[in-house]
């Protein structure tokens, strides 16, 4: 099991780093291009219905994120691999419904990529 942490409804630039995913193990397969690597998930609850933004921008490796409906995690409501001009990841989401809870994972692109990560979730 990969998940590392329930993040309550906090927001921050970071909300929360890890030193290294290197020892954590493939649970997740994103839907938008990364191979096998080892991934780290959190639980996300909206705190007001809007907008929100969220990235790895400040992790140390080629990143994936993506953000899943936690009580239905066969729907992906976001992913990405690289932001413009970056090989870190950002997903904004539109219209999530406050108390909402969402599983955001964040792995490699390459098979077996890992190392530490950052995760910022700020309101748009
Ligand atoms: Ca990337």
């Amino acid at each position: 099991m990969t998940l590392v942490g329930d993040l309550g409804s906090a927001l921050g630039i970071p909300i929360a780093t890890y030193p290294s995913t290197c020892n954590l193990v493939n649970q997740w397969t994103t839907t938008c291009g990364s191979g096998p690597s080892k991934d780290i998930s959190y639980i996300w609850t909206v705190p007001a219905t809007g907008s929100y933004r969220f990235s790895t921008i400040n992790s140390s490796f080629d990143t994936v994120l993506e953000i899943r409906n936690y009580n239905n995690t066969s729907q992906v409501l976001g992913c990405n691999d690289d932001e413009p001009g970056s090989l870190q990841s950002r997903v904004s989401l539109s219209n999530l419904t406050r108390g909402t809870r969402l599983l955001i994972t964040i792995e490699g692109y390459e098979f077996n990529e890992c190392g530490a990560t950052t995760l910022n979730i700020a309101r748009n």
